[in-house]
């Protein structure tokens, strides 16, 4: 593909021409965009026309837009920055906080150095044990399995979001201040609640499943958003460590912006060597991540690995959100933040 584009655009003529049309494909996607952005302002729905051409936008401007769009973001809702945050993971001052923004600026990473208390990651834990959960793929015949990992029939379980959030250890950190403020520094405005989810990943099918996310790919559901990994068991080599290409948030290689899924030997061939970090770290570890890099999952080799995920984001513009109902299994002080206009307001709706 790469050298018909190269032989088509060959002489300077051809040249002119393939930038020509480049050009007049951005400003068609920047046209589909603006307009999706305008009827979202005034009904809060997404054309889905104007989301694929933020996806488009994101490869043809190298991430470009996403910044551009930030930034509108950020002039509109200006991030808290508060002096300190504390949280599960225990005080964060705000040039702690400052320092995990570097991380993520520079890598598209950050791994907290602190560990999530024991009694939330065991809450969580026993509640994916016993929640029934999406299979990967389709089992005929059940829709839904609880995870038993002496009968494991799926490369991944996926745990309802409603489910996820009515668990209380899962409601204590999506209020947890030490998240959203880092969120707000590194995204530069105030930010949203956009996804909560935990997944169960096993080593079923060694083959990489790109279903489950374990082929490389970059993430595009918002115009920008961070996301925070609570390792809920022991991430080892074996158990699918999470690979990520540092330094891709910022700027891909021309030959891997192309949206969908990408080989290891596409993206060991655009660098000429593997430029992967592979994340392996103990259960109770807390990883931030700008999944707008490229990354995947390694498949496991053995056993099985269960995440927790937060997601937050400056618009909820993008693919449909789910909204979730603020039911009696959420505690008062959650349901307090929720009605009080917070982080969480946006993503909850009341029950009818
Ligand atoms: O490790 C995995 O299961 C894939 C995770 C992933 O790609 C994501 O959360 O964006």
């Amino acid at each position: 593909m790469a050298l018909l584009a190269h032989l088509a655009c060959g002489t300077p003529r051809a040249t002119i021409f393939c930038t020509m049309k480049r050009l007049f494909r951005v400003l068609h996607d920047s046209a589909w965009l603006g307009w999706g952005l305008l009827v979202y302002a005034c009904s809060g729905r997404t054309p889905a026309r104007a989301y694929r051409a933020l996806r488009r936008l994101h490869s043809s401007t190298d991430g470009g837009i996403n910044r551009v769009l930030g930034r509108v973001y950020g002039w509109g809702r200006p991030p808290m920055r508060p002096a300190q945050a504390t949280g599960a993971l225990g005080l964060f001052t705000q040039l702690e906080i400052q320092q995990v923004v570097e991380d993520l600026r520079t890598d598209g990473y950050h791994m907290f150095s602190e560990s999530l208390p024991r009694r939330l990651g065991e809450a969580l834990v026993a509640h994916a044990r016993k929640e029934p959960a999406e299979l990967t793929p389709a089992v005929d015949g059940s829709p839904q399995a609880v995870f038993d990992e002496d009968d494991v029939i799926a490369t991944r379980y996926l745990i309802s979001e409603q489910r996820t959030a009515e668990c209380e250890a899962a409601q204590t950190l999506m209020l947890d201040p030490v998240f959203q403020a880092v969120a707000d520094a590194y995204l530069g405005g105030r930010s949203t609640l956009d996804l909560v989810t935990m997944w169960w990943s096993t080593a079923l099918d060694a083959g990489a499943a790109s279903e489950a996310a374990q082929m490389y790919h970059f993430d595009m559901d918002r115009p920008r958003f961070l996301k925070f990994f609570f390792y809920l068991t022991d991430v080892t080599e074996e158990t699918g460590p999470h690979c990520y290409v540092p330094g891709t948030q910022n700027h891909k290689p021309a030959a891997l912006r192309r949206d969908g899924r990408l080989t290891d030997a596409e993206v060991s061939e655009a660098y000429g060597r593997d430029p992967a970090t592979y994340v392996t770290a103990p259960a109770w570890t807390v990883m931030a991540g700008d999944t707008s890099a490229l990354h995947k999952g390694l498949p496991l080799r053995s056993g099985y690995r269960l995440i927790f995920q937060l997601e937050f984001a400056l618009s909820l513009f993008g693919t449909p959100c789910t909204y979730l109902e603020l039911n009696e299994a959420f505690t008062p002080a959650f349901r307090e933040a929720v009605t009080q206009g917070s982080h969480l307001s946006a993503k909850f709706r009341s029950p009818r």
